[in-house]
């Protein structure tokens, strides 16, 4: 089974990243999860990057609000695709962590996710891991073909209230 490795910079983000860890599930995928900071626990982020390609993680998914240096610090340690997560809960309303993330310099990427977007960068990870694993690459595809009726239906709904169907 894929896995994918999730950090996130306080217990404080997890209403964001939850939807995201249970999307994970959903897809096909093991997900395991570590509250770590890169200003507070710096140790405990390298030793998690350092260890996530031997632990067979395909994908990181790192969630930091504020200042946000998380993703950008694991991607430092690691080669593995590390995608970011801003959290939106600060004064700049996620801005902050949005540009931090979005902003790395030249050499080390991450990925950059919407605000609070744990879902896409759910998604984003299958993603990844469909590239090597036909079982995701078909629960992806589900995926999509389920959220397309959704807008269709939607569509079907909104006609039928206009009198148009
Ligand atoms: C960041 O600081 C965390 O990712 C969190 O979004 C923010 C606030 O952390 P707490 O003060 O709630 O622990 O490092």
């Amino acid at each position: 089974m894929a896995r994918v490795g999730l950090i996130m910079g306080s217990d404080s983000d997890w209403p964001v990243l939850e939807s995201g860890y249970r999307l994970l599930g959903e897809l096909g995928l093991e997900a395991e999860v570590l509250v770590a900071s890169a200003h507070r626990t710096p140790d405990e982020v390298r030793r998690f990057a350092e260890g996530a390609a031997e632990r067979g993680f395909c994908a990181i998914i790192a969630v930091a609000g504020l200042a946000a240096h998380l993703p950008g610090v694991v991607a430092s340690f690691t080669t593995l695709p590390v995608i970011g997560v801003p959290v939106s809960g600060s004064a700049l309303s996620g801005l902050d962590a949005l540009l931090s993330i979005v902003q790395m310099p030249p050499g080390i990427p991450v990925a950059a996710m919407t605000v609070d977007g744990s879902r896409n960068a759910a998604l984003f990870a299958a993603a990844i891991a469909a590239l090597g694993d036909p079982e995701v690459a078909a629960k992806l595809a589900g995926f999509r073909q389920k959220q397309a009726e959704g807008v269709r239906a939607k569509n079907l709904a909104l006609q039928d209230k206009l009198g148009k169907r």
